[in-house]
């Protein structure tokens, strides 16, 4: 069956006849991240075996530190992207600041940052649910050739060029947009390949499903309590079905292929959300719209959202059209 299917080495070279002059650099970033996912992959299929190899965080049977997933994740990632030289600079959820990359001569000629979250969802690893990579590429807004800034990691959204993520599930997928569209690719652990298999993801408009920690219900703004009664009232196509993963990767591709809306809202607990604008939901946004979806902070746009720091959070809500405009319309109700 795979015979016949593009590899995603193949369908990187295909894609980049949309761009008019091409240097191939864009190419072999993404190259790079599909490496970093595959290293990170194999590392958290062995999650399980925590008996056998030792508890992350401990010293194993051989005497090695194990490191905890995330920090290995993160790790992987950003020697990966550092050593190969592919970008000028990179910012991750796990670090306070960003990274500098320069060559051996004290230059770097790329044009490209990587905002990534390495590990999203990790307090799932030890229970064997999926989690994901989240990654967002960004043309750089300073001069090719000079050490980047701040100012080129605090773009808005709507200028990113790239953006996907990896769900570590029952299969492991590599999912991206370059903004001609979403495709997934599954990969074949045996050969080590990643396959197109789902071209072209697609939001349905409409969905029955909503995802968000009900658990925080008091907290909720009012808006957001009213939507999830609507959710939960028996009228027309209602009531609709909770599904909660608590694995944004994992919610958000459930929703995609189903219908459906996830909702991370302010509470009193946290004022401005949980999720990070830049490292999750800014990337997130940008999947969805490609694949017909939306994605706003209850009031707006995700990706209309200047960004003034790089760890800013922001309330979420994102999923088919139709679910988000109507939680929007609950959310109008108290501005
Ligand atoms: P993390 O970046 O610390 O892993 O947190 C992000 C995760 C999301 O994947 C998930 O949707 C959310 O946090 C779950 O939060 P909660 O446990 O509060 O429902
Ligand atoms: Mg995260």
């Amino acid at each position: 069956m795979e015979n016949n299917k593009a590899t995603l080495g193949e369908f990187i070279i295909e894609n980049q006849k949309h761009y008019k002059s091409t240097t191939g650099e864009f190419s072999r970033l993404l190259s790079s991240i599909k490496l970093a996912a595959k290293i990170v992959n194999h590392e958290v299929n062995k999650a399980g075996l925590v008996d056998i190899m030792g508890a992350a965080g401990a010293t194993n049977i051989q005497g090695e530190d194990q490191q905890k997933l995330d920090v290995y994740a993160n790790d992987v990632f950003m020697k990966t992207l550092i050593n190969r030289e592919i970008v000028c600079g990179v910012a991750s959820e796990e670090e306070d600041d960003f990274v500098t990359i320069c060559g051996k001569d004290g230059s770097n000629q790329n044009k490209y940052v990587v905002l990534i979250d390495p590990l999203d969802g990790s307090s799932n690893i030890d229970v064997n649910v999926s989690v994901g990579t989240i990654f967002s590429i960004y043309k750089r807004v300073t001069p090719i050739g000079a050490p980047v800034e701040l100012k080129d990691f605090l773009q808005p959204g709507n200028q990113q060029v790239a953006a996907g993520y990896v769900v570590y599930g029952t299969s492991t997928m590599l999912v991206y947009t370059s903004g001609y569209g979403v495709n997934g690719f599954t990969l074949n652990p045996a050969l080590g390949t990643f396959y197109l298999s789902h071209p072209e993801f697609r939001f349905p408009e409409n969905g029955k499903i909503y995802s968000i920690n009900e658990g925080n219900y008091v907290h909720f703004p009012q808006g957001v309590k009213d939507y999830l009664k609507y959710c939960q009232e028996e009228k027309e196509d209602r009531p609709y079905t909770s599904r909660y993963i608590g694995s944004l990767v994992s919610d958000f591709h459930r929703n995609m292929i189903k219908g459906g809306i996830y909702i991370y809202p302010t509470s009193f607990i946290g004022p401005k959300g949980k999720l990070r604008l830049l490292y999750e939901c800014n990337p997130m946004a940008f999947l969805a719209e490609q694949a017909n979806g939306t994605a706003s902070d209850g009031y707006g746009r995700i990706l209309d959202i200047e960004p003034t720091e790089l760890h800013q959070r922001v309330p979420f809500f994102c999923g088919s059209k139709n679910m988000v405009a109507k939680a929007e319309e609950f959310m109008a109700k108290y501005p």
